[in-house]
């Protein structure tokens, strides 16, 4: 077989950020560009020869062309073995399972999530370990590091494969296995959740909607809902995954989910509507007249972890994204298990999973998931939510409003302004930083500064530290305002600013957080010279 070893030079942006390596598909066509960064990868991972690799992506365009290039290049660097999702095509908590259940290496998933795609818009690459989950920093950074010095990197010279049937092949010493994406996955699910119980539900007078937003859940909520579970035909909309999502925006939440939104608070409004993102592991959940911000999703799940058989004899802990609002925490302290709050990004989870000092985990960005897998699961939070009706026979407005009664409610919403010149972004976040050292004892937005930081975490299994992960504004009445810059634009800077406040007035609890957070939003503007800045009026998205 011939091998070439291709010489190349290195690209100056190919740091990986908080889920992997994203960029427009114009910047991954460049020669080389691709290659470099899968050969950083490889390079950053000494022990492959003879191992396996998983391998697929979320079908979004650019994907088939991709997984070929990264065919060539596994053989070339002493692959053992690929296992490579059917068309190309995989959820990223189905790749996180299949490494886990295959004892794979790793895998490489090709996807950038819920950003647009299509050729004018993005890709994205990312590596996850042998414990199914996303690479660890230190992992990151050695990749990182490589690909600022790579000179070369080997491609094998070979046609391309048939990625549309399953079957298993042989190139030089690496043997490909072409297999369904869908089917361990679905097992997997079956095995945690009670499916008679969830079968009597779908098949009753009950009715779900589950919005795919033409994404790739759609095979797999195909398979688990209508196929395994019997929900009419029809439940699951928008099923067929293409490679640009449809021309939308695959991204569960009450902006671009409209249309399931809309549905949920009309008349005419199923029990209950979900959506997940372009590569399945995001959720939202809705009932009728009800949305379930994450944050409280994650405290519901963990209060009513005994609806699921998987979790019936109790959790662990919990642990959450520090900007997730502390809801899951007042659930744990009564529960008298261990809560941990981690910087943003599902690697985070990953030590506290392993080593068994959590079972659930969340994020405020619509990310639940649990320790089944290393990779928040859209679909495996919808199923724990239709266990959790099934089982109590309440409906999703019936069990949000007896939490909050129970637990109090943490009022939350998020601002996101996308597309900032990078160096208006520093400035607000510099100015901020500055302030400071003097915000605590200050009386603002009608509550007292208890502490004003910059988020550092210490893991608790390794040690090791991550600073700089978000500013934080913390009130001595549990209210918290939080600024953080995201890691998974590709396009100038978004500044995320999240609210919270904590309410436990029987009184108080059915109010709309917009109105109940007007003082804290007006004060995060404030403090970040936000309209001055950068002349905006309004974020871009609100969740
Ligand atoms: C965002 C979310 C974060 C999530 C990450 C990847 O990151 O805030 O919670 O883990 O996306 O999710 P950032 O850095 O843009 O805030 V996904 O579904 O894009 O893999
Ligand atoms: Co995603």
């Amino acid at each position: 077989m011939d091998i070439a070893t291709v010489s190349t030079q290195p690209f100056a942006d190919q740091r990986p950020g908080t889920s992997g390596l994203r960029k427009k598909v114009t910047v991954f066509q460049q020669a080389h560009y691709l290659e470099n960064f899968v050969q950083a990868v490889f390079d950053a991972i000494p022990d492959r020869s003879g191992k396996t690799l998983v391998l697929g992506g979320d079908g979004r365009y650019y994907n088939r062309e991709a997984i070929q290039i990264i065919i060539k290049m596994a053989v070339a660097n002493d692959w053992g073995e690929l296992l490579i999702g059917r068309q190309g095509l995989f959820s990223t908590p189905a790749v996180s399972h299949v490494i886990r259940h295959y004892h794979a290496r790793g895998g490489l998933i090709l996807s950038a999530s819920h950003n647009p795609a299509g050729p004018e818009h993005d890709f994205g690459i990312k590596f996850n370990g042998e414990n199914g989950g996303p690479a660890s920093e230190s992992l990151t950074e050695k990749i990182w590091a490589g690909s600022k010095t790579i000179s070369a990197y080997r491609i094998a010279r070979v046609a391309d494969i048939d990625l549309d049937h399953e079957h298993d092949l042989q190139i030089g010493t690496t043997r490909i296995r072409i297999i369904d994406p869908v089917r361990d996955y679905a097992d997997m699910m079956e095995k945690l959740f009670d499916f008679s119980a969830l079968a009597r539900l779908l098949q009753g007078p009950f009715r779900m909607r589950f919005d795919a937003l033409h994404a790739i859940t759609g095979p797999y909520a195909k398979e688990v809902f209508e196929r395994r579970l019997g929900a009419p035909a029809g439940t699951v909309q928008n099923a067929v995954p293409l490679p640009d999502f449809g021309g939308g925006h695959p991204d569960p939440n009450l902006v671009y989910a409209k249309p399931l939104a809309d549905l949920m608070f009309s008349e005419q409004a199923p029990d209950f509507g979900a959506a997940s993102d372009g590569d399945g592991d995001r959720n939202m959940i809705l009932g009728h007249g009800a949305f379930v911000t994450p944050s409280d999703s994650l405290a519901v799940l963990t209060a009513q972890a005994r609806c699921i058989p998987a979790y019936a004899s109790g959790l662990h802990g919990v642990a959450r994204s520090m900007p997730t609002s502390q809801a899951a925490d007042v659930v744990a302290q009564t529960l008298g298990i261990e809560h941990f709050e981690t910087p943003t990004g599902w690697k985070f989870f990953g030590n506290l999973l392993d080593a068994g000092r959590i079972t659930f985990c969340g994020e405020e960005s619509f990310g639940t998931g649990s320790d089944h897998v290393r990779e928040k699961d859209g679909l495996w939070a919808v199923l724990a939510w239709l266990s959790v009706l099934a089982h109590s026979g309440q409906s999703v407005r019936e069990i949000l409003d007896a939490h909050w009664q129970r637990f109090g409610r943490h009022y939350y919403t998020r601002h996101d302004y996308e597309e900032l010149p990078s160096e208006i972004a520093e400035e607000m976040l510099r100015g901020l930083r500055a302030q400071m050292p003097v915000l605590p004892g200050q009386l603002l937005a009608g509550r007292e500064v208890q502490t004003a930081d910059d988020f550092s975490y210490t893991d608790p299994i390794d040690g090791s530290v991550s600073e700089h992960q978000g500013l934080r504004v913390l009130f001595t009445d549990g209210a918290r305002l939080i600024f953080r810059l995201s890691g998974t634009g590709t396009a100038g800077a978004t500044l995320r600013v999240y609210h919270e406040a904590y309410e436990r007035d029987p009184a108080q609890l059915q109010r709309d957080p917009q109105r109940y957070l007007a003082p804290l939003v007006q004060l995060g503007k404030e403090l970040t010279r936000l309209e001055t800045l950068s002349g905006r009026k309004a974020p871009t998205v609100i969740t």
